[in-house]
C-alpha cells in the first residue's frame, strides 16, 4: 500500500479556524490518504501535479464540536428551528468560530435540502422551512460575528444586493454582516434589486464597491447586465463591481468582466480589502 501525504491550500475559512495554533499542531492534522492505483502510474512530476489535487487536510475540530457541526446541518434539514438555536448555542459554548458554524454547519445542510430540492425529494415549503431554520440559528450566531467587529476607519464603502427576480438573502445577508464585521461600511439593498436601482444608490451614496448576489442561473445575467450598464453610462472606472452566489464562479467573473468573486463571506472580505488597497483616493 502506497500512502500519499495529502496538503491542500487553506481556503479563509479554514486559516481563520487554524488561527492560533502552531505549524506543529497544524502538522499533526494533515490525512494520510491511501492513493488509489492511478496515483501511483507516471514519473515523479506527474504524480508531484496529481498530487496538489488530491492533497486533504482535517481541520483540528474535536468530536464533541464535529457532532454539533453535523447537528447544525441536520437541523436545516429536518427543519427543526428549537435544534438549530440549540446546537448554535452549543457551538458557542464549545467555541466554535461562529463563522465556522456557519459555513461547516449550516450551509451544508443547506447545500444538501438544495440538492433534495433538485431531485425532487423535497419541494418548495421544505425550502421555506430550512430558510427559516437557518435565520432563526443566525440569531444566536450572529451577534457572536458581530462582537469580533474590528474598529477600522474607512475600510470602504460596499453597497450590496441581491439582483433582480432573485429573492434568496441568507448569503448575502452573511456577505454584510461579515464585511461589516470587518470595518467596512455597508449599504443592503435587500433582494429583487433592477441594475439602475443600484446605480443609483451607488451613486447616492457614493459607495467603492458594488456587490452582487445571484443564487440562480436563471438570475445571473443580472450581474453582467449591470457591469455592462456602468460602461454604457461611462461609470464602470467609477466602482469596483464584485459578484458571489451559489452558481456564480471565479470563470463567469472573468467572464462579464467583474473586479472580483467570492466563494465565501470570508472571501468577500479579502476581496474588498485587496480592491480597496488598490483605491488611490
Ligand atoms: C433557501 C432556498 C430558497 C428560499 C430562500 C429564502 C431566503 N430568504 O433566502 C426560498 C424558499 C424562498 C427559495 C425560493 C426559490 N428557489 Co431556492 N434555494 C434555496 C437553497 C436551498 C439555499 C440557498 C441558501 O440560502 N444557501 C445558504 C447560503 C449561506 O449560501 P449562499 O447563498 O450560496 O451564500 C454564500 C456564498 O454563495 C457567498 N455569497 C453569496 N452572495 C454573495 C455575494 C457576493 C458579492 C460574494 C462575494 C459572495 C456571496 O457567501 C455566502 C456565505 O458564505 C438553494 C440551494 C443552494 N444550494 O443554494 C435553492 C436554490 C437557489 N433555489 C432554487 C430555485 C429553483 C428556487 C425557486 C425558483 C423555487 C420555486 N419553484 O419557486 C424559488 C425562486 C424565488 C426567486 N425568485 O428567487 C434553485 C436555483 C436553480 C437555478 N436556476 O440555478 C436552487 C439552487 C435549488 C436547486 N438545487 O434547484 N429558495
Amino acid at each position: 500500500m502506497i500512502y500519499i501525504f495529502n496538503i491542500v491550500p487553506l481556503d479563509p475559512t479554514h486559516r481563520a479556524g487554524l488561527a492560533g495554533h502552531t505549524p506543529a499542531n497544524i502538522i499533526t492534522r494533515l490525512a494520510f490518504v491511501p492513493a488509489p492505483a492511478y496515483e501511483q502510474e507516471g514519473g515523479a512530476s506527474s504524480r508531484l501535479a496529481r498530487n496538489k489535487r488530491k492533497y486533504s487536510i482535517e481541520e483540528e475540530t474535536s468530536m464533541e464540536q464535529k457532532e454539533i457541526l453535523a447537528n447544525l446541518a441536520s437541523a436545516i434539514i429536518e427543519g427543526d428551528e428549537d435544534k438549530a438555536k440549540k446546537n448554535a448555542q452549543e457551538a458557542l459554548k464549545s467555541k466554535i468560530d461562529p463563522l465556522k458554524a456557519v459555513e461547516e454547519g449550516l450551509s451544508k445542510g443547506m447545500a444538501s435540502v438544495g440538492e433534495k430540492f433538485e431531485k425532487g425529494e423535497v419541494f418548495l415549503p421544505e425550502l421555506l422551512m430550512a430558510a427559516d431554520t437557518f435565520n432563526a440559528a443566525m440569531e444566536v450566531l450572529k451577534p457572536e460575528i458581530e462582537a469580533q467587529k474590528k474598529h477600522l476607519t474607512k475600510a470602504g464603502k460596499v453597497l450590496i444586493g441581491t439582483v433582480k427576480s432573485d429573492v434568496h438573502n441568507i448569503g448575502k445577508n452573511i456577505v454584510a454582516t461579515v464585511l461589516e464585521t470587518n470595518g467596512f461600511e455597508v449599504v443592503d439593498l435587500g433582494i429583487d434589486n433592477p441594475t439602475l436601482k443600484f446605480i443609483e444608490e451607488a451613486e447616492k451614496t457614493k459607495a467603492d464597491v458594488i456587490a452582487l448576489s445571484s443564487l440562480m442561473t436563471t438570475t445571473m445575467p443580472g450581474q453582467r447586465e449591470l457591469i455592462d450598464t456602468l460602461k454604457e453610462m461611462k461609470l464602470r472606472e467609477k466602482y469596483f463591481v464584485i459578484v458571489g452566489g451559489g452558481p456564480v464562479s471565479q470563470e463567469w467573473a472573468d467572464k462579464i468582466g467583474a473586479d472580483g468573486y467570492g466563494r465565501s463571506a470570508v472571501q468577500a472580505v479579502e476581496m474588498v480589502r485587496k480592491l480597496m488597497g488598490k483605491k488611490k483616493r
